[in-house]
């Protein structure tokens, strides 16, 4: 109420702690979508041991989750497709009928892993999508062109100080070409990097592209999340984009936490009837949090901070 951002918090907040398995040690940058009569996710936790591992997890009304205890166990259909190594930063898209998940695979370094489930109980690897070193691997909701279409932030193999955002392109989501680069940096709030966050969003006027830009500061990387609006037939070709960021880490669960002043979305739920939107985003690596939206507020914000 009386919030005059673009996006605004869930009072919940963290609506995800990070204790919300028995081993983890923070529960973030993670993917719902609906599934059933509810939604269904595939969430980021870092156990104990600090070990990067995806679990799924259900909810009723897509505030209060029951994260599985366990990890995801990935069914490896064809034994030269190597086990991930470790598994963050999930996206899970509905693309042809079925639930794909990309995140970042542990592949000899970070690369694009691709999974495919009905039920979010089996999972059954795909190739990896894209070789190392890559992260933020992000499907569209439907093919363009017959193509399915993925973007991504190629990078380096520690916490790269470079990135702008890539398009690749798959008939049968195994083999990705035709590369496109879609954009780069450009204000302070993302001169560092930038990388696609939640599934793109379709409108009339083209898909909406939620991602994180990256500033570095004195005392770090500061993740802020910003919104552009893809061509829906070439959707490596910006239409528009916002200058000033939709979402910065102001809140406290934002600012403090084991990696502080991050805001990282990985999915949104949007609902066309009335264009709200639900965004989930990660907090300070720690915590999983809510905020909202509409297409309407997006399109306003881009039109009031034309980049
Ligand atoms: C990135 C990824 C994200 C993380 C961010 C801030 O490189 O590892 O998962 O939220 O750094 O630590």
């Amino acid at each position: 109420m009386g919030s005059h951002d673009p996006i605004w918090r869930s009072s919940r907040n963290p609506i995800i702690p990070r204790d919300a398995t028995p081993t983890s040690n923070g529960v973030f940058n993670s993917a719902a979508v609906p599934f059933g009569t509810g939604f269904a996710g595939v969430f980021r936790c870092d156990d104990r041991h600090r070990r990067m591992r995806l679990h799924t997890g259900f909810s009723g009304d897509g505030v209060s989750w029951q994260v599985k205890p366990e990890p995801i166990f990935f069914e490896i259909p064809d034994p030269q497709i190597e086990k991930p190594e470790y598994g963050y930063d999930p996206r899970v898209c509905r693309l042809d009928g079925r639930y794909y998940v990309t995140w970042c695979t542990g592949f000899h370094g970070p690369a694009i892993g691709l999974a495919v489930t009905d039920d979010f109980a089996r999972f059954e690897m795909i190739e990896n999508a894209l070789l190392p070193y890559n992260r933020n691997g992000v499907l569209f909701p439907r093919r363009i062109g017959g193509k399915a279409m993925m973007l991504s932030r190629p990078s380096d193999n520690g916490h790269t100080p470079f990135g702008d955002i890539f398009l690749s392109q798959s008939d049968d989501l195994v083999h990705w070409g035709k590369h496109r680069h879609v954009m780069a940096g450009i204000q302070p709030w993302e001169s560092t990097k930038i990388g696609a966050g939640p599934v793109p969003i379709e409108t009339t006027e083209g898909w909406l592209l939620l991602y994180h830009g990256v500033l570095t500061s004195c005392s770090g990387y500061v993740y802020h999340a910003g919104v552009a609006l893809l061509d829906l037939e070439q959707p490596w070709k910006v239409r528009r984009r916002a200058a000033a960021y939709i979402l910065s880490p102001h809140e406290t669960y934002e600012r403090m936490g084991d990696v502080p002043n991050v805001v990282f979305p990985c999915a949104a739920i949007a609902d066309p009837a009335t264009g709200r939107i639900a965004v989930y985003y990660g907090a300070a690596d720690t915590v999983t949090c809510l905020g909202f939206t509409t297409v309407e507020a997006l399109f306003g914000h881009m039109e009031a901070f034309p980049s």
